[in-house]
């Protein structure tokens, strides 16, 4: 199988990518850096050194003797999409290659402007080249939970079934995106489904909730491996902060009520549920959903469970709700559906003390690095 992996620089793309050549398949990755770029200019470094792409590709291939593709470019543009899929002639397209930081997207119109316009243009460009170039490809989109928000009704995967007036039928299930950023994957699943009901494209759209993670089976060949661990309130996830905070000191960041309940997720599972994907593709003519998460939790939960790990190691961790710099509820219903990814095969790494603890180890390895200006956060919704 010739995957290509769009954002593959990214927390998720780099990881993914090595997980893929791994096994086997023949490996290319796109990216333009805009992550890289973005985290340059609000001063929202990594905690981990992070070469750039093709020196990554070497070190793997150097450990490995396996190779990635590397190509840099900005598949906004309509012209460099076209010739990257006409020239690896994809089986499976994976598409990462997004502004992810939901912060970012609510900072200003620019950076609302630059998320919209990047996010929307590589969506519609790739679906696009494969309709044009690769009809057959599959194509794995990375959606997020955040896509359906917090509604009182359980989340289905994907699809409801709505039955009005004595009438039936199915339909995406209702979306309330609580950002800028969750609003452009709403807009992504709507024109990926126009296109595959109207041209038959197959396409599996990823649901992901919060990742968690530094430790892959290919990042822990060699620490220059590793993948984009931030910690910042750009960048950083939930529980990658939280544990960044306890070798810190720093008392963790609650923000607000603490009830806000998420799916989440090990980096090692995200590996696992998109090559389960790429390896068992949709039909002809078929969005396919799936909720991607393996436990929830709230987030003082979330909070409870990193002061316990850290306690364990002696750190002394302290909790303390701070203003919510977001608008979201603090108290809600939350039961997504998640058996899909499950059927398929996945096996999950649950958020076990013992997980926690060996994240901490590799943060505490690097605590010199973690500069406290980037922790609090610097961008409010209102
Ligand atoms: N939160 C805190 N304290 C913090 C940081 C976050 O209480 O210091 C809370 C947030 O308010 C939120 C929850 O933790 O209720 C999750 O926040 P997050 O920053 O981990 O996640 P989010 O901004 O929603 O975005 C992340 C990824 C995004 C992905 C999404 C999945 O950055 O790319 O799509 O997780 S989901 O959240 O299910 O939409």
């Amino acid at each position: 199988m010739k995957v290509l992996i769009l954002g593959g620089d990214g927390y998720l793309g780099w990881p993914t990518s090595m997980d893929f050549a791994a096994a086997g398949y023949n490996v290319t990755v796109v990216d333009n850096y805009l992550r890289r770029n973005i985290a340059e200019a609000t001063e929202s470094d990594a905690l981990l050194v992070a070469p750039n792409l093709r020196e990554r590709a070497s070190i793997f291939e150097g450990v490995t003797g396996k190779k990635i593709n590397v190509c840099i470019g900005d598949l906004a543009d309509p012209d460099f999409m076209f010739e990257v899929v006409r020239d690896t002639a994809p089986d499976t397209i994976v598409h990462y290659a997004e502004q992810p930081s939901a912060p970012y997207s609510m900072r200003g119109f620019r950076e609302a402007r630059q998320t919209f316009q990047n996010n929307l243009d590589v969506t519609f460009n790739c679906i696009w080249a494969v309709k044009e170039l690769a009809p057959d490809a599959h194509i794995v989109k990375l959606g997020t939970m955040g896509e359906y928000g917090t509604p009182n009704i359980d989340i289905e995967e994907g699809w409801i079934d709505i039955e009005h007036k004595g009438r039936k039928d199915k339909f995406l299930f209702p979306r309330a995106a609580g950002s800028l950023y969750h609003t452009t994957k709403v807009l992504d699943t709507d024109l990926l489904w126009f296109y595959v009901r109207t041209y038959g494209l197959r396409v599996t759209d990823l649901m992901q909730g919060p990742v968690y993670g530094i430790s892959t089976s290919a990042a822990d060949l060699d620490p220059r491996l590793c993948p984009n661990f931030h910690y910042d309130d750009i960048f950083g996830t939930v529980v990658n902060r939280f544990l960044v905070q306890a070798v810190a000191g720093v008392p963790l960041t609650v923000y607000g009520g603490g009830g806000q309940t998420r799916g989440y997720l090990n980096l090692r599972d995200t590996l696992q549920c998109v090559r389960l994907a790429a390896e068992k593709p949709a039909e002809e003519g078929e969005l396919r959903i799936f909720n991607q998460l393996t436990e929830t939790f709230t987030v003082t939960e979330l909070a409870e469970r990193v002061r316990a790990a850290g306690n364990q190691m002696g750190l002394n961790v302290e909790i303390k709700s701070i203003p919510n710099p977001r608008k979201e509820k603090e108290e809600h219903y939350y039961n997504p559906a998640h058996s899909g990814l499950m059927e398929l095969g996945l096996q999950p790494h649950y958020m076990t003390e013992a997980v926690l603890g060996s994240m901490l180890e590799r943060i505490i390895e690097n605590r010199d690095r973690i500069v406290e200006s980037r922790i609090m956060p610097r961008v409010r919704w209102s």
